[in-house]
């Protein structure tokens, strides 16, 4: 089982509590959107800056991440099974998110979508 301290990010961008979920971003509409749902789910995470200015997008520690070099990313220390589960794109770290937190996914996902196109 993998630690934080084993993924090369996290000696860019040291985990200051290593127990919530480790987010690497910044403030673009790709990056709000997964703030907003740790506010809104109100999981605990600790935010690390990806600064453009710096090209820290294409340093070797956020590359073995996420090789697209594009924020946001996340590590989640307490993922699935206990284990930690690194994630790139938005939208699959809203969908995981959503998941995790038991919040913002219908339960039957075919009579919501039935309700919404009439
Ligand atoms: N499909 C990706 C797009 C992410 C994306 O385009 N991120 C931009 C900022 S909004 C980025 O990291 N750009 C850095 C670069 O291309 O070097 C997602 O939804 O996560």
């Amino acid at each position: 089982m993998a630690a934080l301290t084993d993924f090369p990010i996290s000696r860019k961008w040291p985990a200051q509590h290593p127990d919530p979920i480790q987010l690497y971003s910044l403030p673009p509409p790709n990056g709000v959107k997964v703030s907003i749902m740790l506010e809104e789910t109100g999981l605990p995470y600790e935010p690390h800056l990806v600064r453009f200015d710096a090209n820290d997008q294409m340093s070797p520690e956020f590359l073995s991440l996420n090789p697209n070099n594009k924020i946001p990313a996340i590590i989640d220390p307490n993922g699935p099974n206990g284990e930690s589960l690194p994630l790139f794109e938005s939208g699959a770290i809203l969908v995981y998110l959503a998941a995790k937190s038991g919040r913002f996914m219908p339960e039957d996902t075919r009579s919501t979508m039935k309700r919404c196109n009439g």
